[in-house]
């Protein structure tokens, strides 16, 4: 037990005792929802530092507080290493998260009543992508592509008769359950004949980004907006990369346009994040999570389950229960049981309520993080089939032998961050 946890033991032994049954669950549960991960050991040190103590509103050089000799240089470091990791002119590391760093976005480019086209929420966009029941659907008029039913990806044709008709002022591409590559230059085409803003919203493939294993959205678009805690297995925190030319709009979009001061410790965090995403350790990490990803569909689809849009070429998986006789809500809450964490999760063109689905959601950036790889993949193929396949009959039966065999094969792969 570190000194932290006993003090906070001592202090709090409620909350003490909640955070110890977390570690202990993320240690023995297959966290397989895309949008997760294991930070390090040394991220996690720098999110829990006394840099949590302060205020910091405004930017390096220019703050409304004094007593920034050291918080000034934290933020100019992860400035400069998300610029020189992403290839960026500009970085902003201040938004609180994914939702407010797009927010931003809008304030920097948009008025109220303005359109916004991005991907529809059940095709697999995102809230702040326009959404009717965020803030950017409310106070923006939203508009929305899908996908195919045929292929499950977006068709830029399509995408191109909605901007030519509506005249978006921004444009988002990128979402959160997207199994396929984004084509940013088609995108970035139809942005310039409708002359709008486009925004890449890399928030679950920053890492694979980082790491080479995908195409790089910053030659093509406007603003990259992404979170840091995803593939890219920083702190919980997001931030704003863009051209020179927009790093203004973007700044005082951020401060003082939406947020106060800046969570320094998060910063800290997201610039110990960034240098390790710059070594090789990290890019054959990022390859490793598209090879997990490959291999767990093919052996997936190899025991009858649909994966939209045919496979994968990301971290992420969709995947269509219907065809197994099960809910995707039942589904993911019988793996739960059994030690295997997925979300439930709308598919495209889904008859089903977002409340109770027709999918799930599955991911490898954690378990990539502990080490598994292609190897693996065909147990836990064997084990979703078997757990999926009981509950699609209502049966429990195999819930327990299951977790079982988690629980005793991940003994052997610690997490990292996690005390042993
Ligand atoms: N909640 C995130 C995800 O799971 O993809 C997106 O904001």
């Amino acid at each position: 037990m570190t000194d932290r946890h006993h003090e906070l033991g001592r202090t709090d032994p409620e909350i003490a005792a909640l955070v110890r049954a977390e570690e202990l669950l993320q240690q023995d549960t297959l966290r397989l929802i895309p949008s997760e991960n294991y930070v390090s050991a040394a991220v996690l040190a720098a999110t829990g530092t006394v840099l949590t103590n302060k205020y910091s509103e405004g930017y390096p050089g220019r703050r409304y507080y004094e007593g920034q000799q050291n918080i000034d240089p934290i933020e100019i470091i992860a400035r400069e290493r998300a610029q020189a990791l992403f290839g960026v002119d500009h970085a902003n590391v201040q938004p609180y998260s994914g939702s407010p760093a797009n927010l931003a976005v809008y304030l920097a480019f948009a008025r109220p009543g303005d359109t916004v086209l991005g991907m529809a929420l059940p095709m697999g966009g995102h809230l702040t992508h326009g959404w009717g029941v965020s803030a950017t659907g409310t106070w923006f008029r939203g508009v929305r592509y899908g996908v195919r039913a045929d292929t499950g990806r977006t068709d830029l044709d399509e995408v191109r008769d909605l901007a030519l008709r509506e005249r978006p002022r921004i444009i988002f591409c990128g979402g959160t359950a997207v199994p396929h590559t984004v084509d940013f230059a088609g995108f970035a085409a139809i942005a310039r004949e409708v002359d709008a803003i486009l925004v890449a919203d890399v928030s679950h493939i920053a890492g694979l980004i980082a790491g080479g294993v995908h195409p790089s959205p910053v030659e093509h678009v406007d603003v990259v907006s992404t979170t840091t805690h995803k593939t890219l297995r920083g702190p919980r925190g997001a931030m704003l990369m863009c051209r020179a030319e927009h790093a203004k709009a973007i700044d005082k979009a951020v401060f003082p346009g939406l947020q106060g001061g800046p969570h320094n410790n998060t910063t800290a965090a997201i610039a110990v994040a960034l240098r390790e995403a710059g070594t090789d350790d990290f890019r054959a990490y990022a390859r490793q999570v598209v090879a997990n990803a490959k291999r767990l569909g093919q052996e997936l689809a190899g025991r009858g389950f649909e994966l939209v849009s045919g496979g994968t070429d990301n971290h992420l998986l969709l995947v269509d229960l219907t065809r197994r006789g099960v809910a995707g809500k039942v589904a993911a809450k019988a793996l739960d049981r059994a030690g295997i964490v997925v979300n439930y999760n709308t598919v495209p063109f889904d008859t089903r309520s977002p409340f109770d689905p027709s999918g799930i959601r599955i991911g490898t950036p954690a378990l990539t993080s502990r080490g598994l790889d292609e190897s693996h993949m065909p147990l836990i193929a064997r084990w979703m089939d078997r757990i999926v396949t009981r509950a699609a009959v209502g049966a429990e039966d195999e819930i327990e032998v299951v977790r079982g065999e988690v629980r005793e094969f991940l003994g052997r792969f610690p997490a990292p961050g996690l005390p042993v």
